[in-house]
């Protein structure tokens, strides 16, 4: 309920399935905005629990294991390590990151499960189900396959479809076909569970469509108002799978909990893990109460889901009724889901490997996650699908973090240390400008405080660097540079008023860019920390020491970003040959030679010094070669393929012991390698790395 007075904050975000590492869209969707609201809670000392772990369960999981050709238990445990250190590495700061594979989180939504039987919440129903005549399964979610009713895609799954984000159902798709076998499904008997969402959309309308229009983003709201609308339908919560939480009633042998049932009760077992004096190293980082229910069962707790578009119909629809019904839990108060992220114009796809991935981003800018982190929020899909693009990535780091925010910090320290030996100048009297930069200062902890808790982070970083642009503002109107050989006591001041906003920037920063803003309180030598000391100029004390520690940030180099965009590119190509790959029909082997026969061709690594058209012939180019070992002419029946302008300047590799032959009165001393190409183009066979002329091709 919007300005509801709450005495503590739950905040979850979505748990990632472990079926594969984490990458940008992950972050800017959920994960850097919720850390940011959770960070700044905590710098204003309220009480909050923030919990997150691996989504282990569902089809996404079993699928990966058939690919990678390794169990389901090695899957998950092979990505939730992984998820969890990128999480820990870009400072995601948990206060719990579990697993939905934990004992406390089986007990957990089975008696859940087992309180919504009792209570005659889930109603058991008969069904025909798709099934696999070849594999024998039940095929739910995306073990199914076929076409999209709604966009046309012909590889929409079961539960979704990734083109165009509609949720599905089985019984939706066109020329449905088995994911696992390629057959064609029957239609077989089964019961399940259903939740009758039909029966709540009354409780639904009041709860979301009047209770909520105006605190719940657009989007959000939009999405969960076309769900009610369009007529709410009973859904079932098990599956015929032997992956997952086993269905806790007699004669359910092969049933277990529908993932979606599972996973976001998995935040509430996250809480009760990070309560249970069992969990090792459990850190209480800014929790007052020391019992789980404290934060799930009382009314004073604001719950905020943080997730991704895609599982909007889940957290505000599916798992509030499933919440309602058990009854002794509350409900969330917001759910500001964020659209998603595209990479350089195109989808993020992991099945394509379209995607910038943590681990591979950390091992090119080992130092850097603040600045990814900076610039994922500053282009956060908020309110629409948003672009990451390497040149934005530069160009954020260059003009943003290194102009504005790092040189402002780091003139105000070298300053001080050059002039002051490096202790903090007295402050002095006070000028009008100076009056005003403390007013102006005044203003930001609040401005930022209410983007960040109005789910406006995009507004609230541009507001944060803002503080940093009045600094440098007051830097070059002060020209302390200057003014320091006639005035060293106005220098003085302005240095200490400076310092006192680099402090603040490192307070007010720490959401953000939690990296850089411990580099700047190390720098000043700052301990304490609380949001409501940002705004304020007596930060630093006269004559304690700073120490200049270096840049905070770091120009990023053309050629750095040259050779992430060239990874793209080889990933798209590479993409483009798989596909293709997939239509050819190569020719047989032939017939097989021996080691000598192979040795007797005399292939070489050439360029192509000119080339022309040779009169009366369509066909043929006249080529002449630099081969390492001579000059020399060869003609190639290519002209219908290339102009000689583009073949002039290429390196090919010719056959050139070919005995030689006349053609159009011209004699052609060997021959250009060449491949055709499915649609009949010919492609030169080029090195890809330098190579001289005249090497052997082995
Ligand atoms: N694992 C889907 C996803 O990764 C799912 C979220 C669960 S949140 C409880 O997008
Ligand atoms: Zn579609």
């Amino acid at each position: 309920m919007p300005n509801k007075a709450y005495k503590r904050h739950l905040v979850t975000a979505a748990l990632p399935y472990a079926n594969g590492p984490v990458h940008i869209g992950h972050l800017a969707g959920v994960y850097v905005p919720a850390d940011i609201y959770v960070r700044y809670r905590r710098l204003k000392g309220e009480d909050v629990v923030f919990v997150c772990g691996s989504d282990e369960h569902g089809v996404p999981v079993t699928i990966r294991a058939e690919k990678e050709g390794i169990t389901v238990q090695e899957v998950v445990d092979k990505y939730h390590n992984q998820i969890k250190k990128s999480f820990a590495d870009f400072g995601i700061a948990f206060d719990i990151y579990s697993r939905t594979s934990n004992q406390i989180h089986h007990e957990t939504s089975q008696e859940i499960f087992k309180k919504l039987i009792d209570n005659q919440t889930l109603i058991s129903q008969n069904s025909a189900q798709y099934f696999d005549p070849i594999k024998e399964k039940f095929l739910a979610d995306r073990y199914i396959v076929g076409e999209c009713p709604v966009c046309h895609n012909p590889n929409a799954y079961g539960d979704q479809c990734e083109k165009c984000g509609s949720t599905l159902t089985p019984d939706m798709l066109i020329n449905p076909r088995s994911a696992l076998s390629e057959a064609t499904p029957i239609k077989k008997d089964t019961s399940h569970w259903y939740l009758p969402l039909d029966k709540y959309e009354d409780w639904l309308k009041e709860w979301i469509l009047e209770n909520h229009k105006e605190d719940w983003k657009n989007n959000v709201y939009g999405q969960c108002k076309s769900w009610i609308d369009g007529g709410l339908q009973p859904r079932p919560m098990t599956r015929d799978l032997d992956w997952g939480i086993k269905v806790p009633l007699p004669d359910s042998e092969g049933k277990v909990l529908y993932v979606w049932f599972d996973a976001p009760i998995g935040y509430i077992s996250a809480t009760k893990e990070y309560f249970s004096p069992q969990t090792p190293g459990r850190g209480f980082k800014s929790v007052k109460s020391n019992d789980w229910e404290t934060y799930w069962q009382s009314e004073d707790t604001k719950l905020v889901h943080f997730i991704g578009k895609d599982n909007i119909v889940f957290h505000c629809i599916i798992f509030p009724v499933i919440l309602h019904a058990e009854g002794s839990y509350i409900l969330p108060d917001n759910v500001p889901a964020n659209e998603f992220l595209n990479l350089e114009g195109d989808k993020i796809s992991t099945s394509r490997n379209w995607a910038v991935w943590l681990h591979e981003y950390l091992e090119a800018f080992p130092d850097k996650q603040d600045v990814l982190r900076y610039v994922l929020c500053a282009n956060a899909p908020e309110t629409k699908d948003n672009d990451f693009t390497w040149k934005d990535f530069q160009a954020r780091n260059n003009n943003e973090l290194v102009a504005v925010l790092g040189n402002f910090v780091n003139r105000a320290v070298t300053l001080t240390e050059r002039n002051f030996e490096s202790k903090i100048p007295e402050l002095g009297e006070l000028q009008t400008i100076d009056n005003q930069l403390i007013s102006d200062l005044k203003e930001f902890p609040a401005k930022i405080g209410e983007s960040i808790e109005n789910y406006r982070f995009r507004e609230a970083l541009g507001y944060y660097l803002d503080l940093a642009r009045v600094g440098n503002k007051y830097l070059q109107d002060n020209e302390p540079w200057k003014v320091i050989k006639e005035d060293k006591n106005r220098v003085a001041t302005v240095l200490h008023l400076s310092l006192q906003i680099v402090a603040n920037l490192a307070i007010l920063g720490e959401p953000f860019l939690p990296h850089s803003a411990e580099k700047i309180r190390k720098m000043l030598n700052l301990n304490e920390l609380a949001w409501n000391f940002g705004g304020k100029i007596d930060l630093l004390k006269p004559n304690a020491e700073i120490q200049n520690t270096g840049l905070l940030f770091e120009k990023i180099e053309d050629s750095v970003i040259e050779a992430q965009i060239q990874k793209l590119l080889d990933t798209k190509k590479n993409n483009e040959v798989a596909q293709a790959t997939a239509k050819f029909k190569p020719m047989e082997q032939k017939e097989e030679i021996t080691y000598d026969d192979f040795t007797k061709i005399d292939i070489r690594i050439a360029t192509v010094l000119t080339a022309e058209n040779v009169k009366g012939s369509k066909k043929l180019l006249k080529l002449s070669l630099d081969t390492g070992i001579d000059q020399r002419t060869v003609l190639s029946g290519i002209a219908e393929h290339f102009t000689p302008e583009q073949v002039v300047g290429k390196q090919v590799c010719v056959l050139i012991n070919l005995a030689p032959r006349k053609m159009m009165g011209m004699e052609s001393q060997g021959m250009v390698l060449l491949a055709e190409n499915a649609d009949g183009k010919l492609v030169f066979v080029t090195p890809t790395d330098l190579v001289s002329n005249g090497v052997v091709v082995k």
